[in-house]
């Protein structure tokens, strides 16, 4: 299932390629079952705690935490963090690795930027509560995160949708064709504490929204402008976005956490300090390549525990500008 000269022409030109049914509804369930696990645990000790009368167990996915958050949004919110952790990867368990892992997604991952693949750090699970204010994600690129040596290296997001994403729910919109203009000017203390470009500093070409199927893919540069707005309807638009590079930008495969001090030169940095990045494939040592879900869990959380500080790009506070 690589991808075709044409989708690669539009993907350059663009900046954005949608891949649709890239992931069966076989393909999903693993994913979704662990996610739906966490929230019933976590229902059940809310009911316990009383309060939540009914864990809505009989609920389906798109559903069960929505209808959890609207008996109690607190109780919806709690659980909806458990599932992000502290950044937004909270889940590390072997359904995550195998949705990463996932062959056909790989399949075009190598079209875009060669046969040796880093998995990138930052993965993110995102359950986006109806209503809910810190669900909503403003206008930025990627790149506004990472750190700026790291803009001239391409970093391919995969958004995938675990529900359909509709424009009523808050699918995704993009900014075609200006990932070719570079790095956007990026401000602090954004919307819900994002990163955010202002609107009146967006160039001035239309947005395009993408509604999508479950189990879609969309690829996106990491200087592709995107954002995601309310989800004004009554189930959970969940989704992962999950980041791929070529093996030579720079990561920090096989490097200790505790070497990212204040003192070093970011230049020598991995594109995103605090999350550890993951080989997926390497052609000439395949035996360094990530397959155990104990090796991808113990990566992750080596990581979270010693939280390498990043020197990050100076961007100034919304406020001040
Ligand atoms: O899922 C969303 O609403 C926003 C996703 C996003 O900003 C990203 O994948 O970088």
């Amino acid at each position: 299932m690589s991808l075709t000269q044409t989708e690669l022409s539009q993907f350059q030109r663009q900046g954005f390629l949608l891949k649709s049914g890239l992931f069966s509804s076989e393909d999903l369930k693993p994913l979704q079952d662990a996610l739906t696990e966490i929230i019933d645990q976590g229902a059940r000790e809310l009911q316990a705690d009383g309060s939540l009368t009914d864990i809505y167990a009989d609920q389906p996915f798109g559903l069960r935490l929505a209808s959890i958050h609207a008996e109690n949004e607190e109780a919806g919110e709690e659980l909806a963090r458990r599932v992000m952790g502290k950044g937004g990867g909270g889940y590390n368990g072997p359904a995550m690795l195998q949705t990463i892992r996932h062959p056909a997604l790989l399949s075009c991952i190598e079209s875009l930027v060669g046969p040796d693949i880093v998995g990138s750090s930052v993965y993110r699970i995102r359950p986006k509560l109806p209503g809910w204010d810190r669900g909503e994600v403003p206008w930025h690129q990627d790149a506004g995160y990472t750190l700026a040596h790291c803009d001239r290296h391409l970093i391919i997001t995969c958004w995938v949708p675990l529900v359909d994403a509709t424009l009523e729910n808050g699918c995704l919109h993009v900014i075609p064709t200006v990932h070719h203009s570079g790095i956007l000017r990026h401000y602090t203390g954004g919307h819900a504490g994002f990163l955010e470009v202002p609107d009146e500093e967006l160039p001035p070409v239309e947005p395009v929204p993408v509604p999508m199927k479950a189990g879609d893919a969309l690829l996106l540069t990491n200087l592709t402008p995107h954002a995601s707005f309310a989800n004004r309807t009554n189930v959970v638009r969940w989704s992962i976005d999950l980041r791929y590079q070529n093996a030579n930008v720079p990561n920090n495969v096989e490097e200790e956490p505790a070497s990212y001090t204040p003192e070093r030169d970011p230049v020598t940095m991995a594109c995103y300090p605090p999350e550890a990045d993951f080989v997926i494939r390497d052609q000439s040592d395949p035996a360094r390549e990530v397959h155990s879900a104990d090796q991808f869990r113990q990566l992750r959380e080596r990581y979270e525990t010693t939280r390498p500080s990043t020197p990050g790009r100076g961007w100034t506070p919304l406020q001040d500008r």
